[in-house]
């Protein structure tokens, strides 16, 4: 395929083509998912998530400056879920990193719910899988922390970072997210205001809520990534969380059930596709909802029947 020789070649263009086709199932993108798949495995995955406006996209601006001082290259996948577009189009108004964009080293695609004939965590650990085929060497997914939808999105990652900020009032924005428990490191953004020591006790305290012996616990940094502070101290504490992971053998753990989860689901999609065309292929699917509307059947038994005749 031509397109996959330009991306072996080492070609953006073909990186972001490929993206697209993955994107927009397009003829042909499993062929491109298949062939990069033994590629994968090598970029350091990074999530970035918290609340709307914490300044996820100024750090992530910050940290990807850092990692290109030491000489990786950076791939950034911005999936904004409660936004229709994708592409390039609105990376200039709500991500905060437009000179990256004319560093070859750094690749960042934006991705909305347009589409989404897939799940927007399917479509964006894709990308990821991707860019890191493509070899880049550290790969950052942001998504705003607002519900379960995000979790599963940077559940893809191997160090997720939680962005906070203090003084929003109702503090501990992560819980009613259940961000606070997939944080493995903590930012305290926006230091250069009030309430940063009292949001970091209240961290503490939730942290300590989990009273299960841990091995790792997740400290928790500041920042004013407004100003580049905090950033290197950000870096080396998910450095640091790498290494437990590798140490301790869950690098490898918390890959096997990702493993385990995606081929599930991709059974369980093949499965129910195959067995929906054949359950709406008669007419009998619309005749059994009338019937269950009706009040004269009840659902379990329409279920069963339906099912029953496609799975033998
Ligand atoms: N005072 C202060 N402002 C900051 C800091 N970091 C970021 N900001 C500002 O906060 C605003 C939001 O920053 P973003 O980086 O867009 O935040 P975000 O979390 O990516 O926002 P969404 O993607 O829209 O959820 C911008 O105006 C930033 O300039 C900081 O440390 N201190
Ligand atoms: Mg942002």
């Amino acid at each position: 395929m031509d397109l996959m020789k330009e991306f072996w070649n080492g070609s953006r263009l073909a990186l972001a083509r490929s993206i697209s086709a993955v994107e927009n199932e397009t003829e042909g993108y499993t062929d491109i998912l298949r062939e990069v798949y033994s590629h994968t495995g090598n970029a350091q995955v990074i999530g970035i998530t918290g609340a709307p406006g914490a300044g996820k996209s100024t750090l992530t601006d910050k940290l990807v400056k850092y990692y290109r001082t030491q000489g990786k290259t950076v791939g950034i996948v911005a999936v904004d879920p409660t936004s229709p577009f994708s592409g390039g189009a609105i990376l200039g108004d709500r991500i905060r990193m437009n000179d990256l964009t004319l560093d070859t080293g750094v690749f960042i695609r934006s991705m909305g719910t347009r589409g989404s004939l897939g799940g927007l965590s399917k479509k964006s650990a894709d990308a990821v899988k991707l860019m890191d085929a493509f070899g880049m060497d550290v790969v950052l997914i942001e998504t705003v922390g607002v519900g379960q939808s995000e979790v599963d999105i940077v559940k893809n990652a191997d160090t997720t970072l939680v962005v906070l900020v203090p003084g929003l009032g109702d503090d501990i924005q992560a819980i009613k997210a259940g961000i606070l428990e997939i944080g493995d490191v903590f930012a305290i953004n926006k230091c250069d205001r009030d309430g940063a020591d009292r949001l970091n006790v209240e961290i503490e305290m939730m942290l300590d809520l989990n009273t299960e012996e841990v091995a790792w616990r997740p400290p928790i940094m500041r920042t004013i990534a407004s100003k580049n502070e905090g950033v290197e101290d950000v870096i080396n504490a998910m450095e640091e969380h790498r290494q437990h992971l590798i140490e301790t053998g869950e690098l490898e753990q918390r890959r096997r059930e990702r493993t385990v989860n995606e081929i599930t689901e991709m059974v369980k999609e093949q499965i129910s596709r195959y067995v929906m065309n054949k359950v709406t292929s008669t007419g009998e699917f619309d005749t059994y909802v009338d019937q269950v509307f009706a009040r004269k059947i009840d659902p379990y038994t329409v279920v069963e029947s339906l099912v029953g005749k496609v799975v033998k």
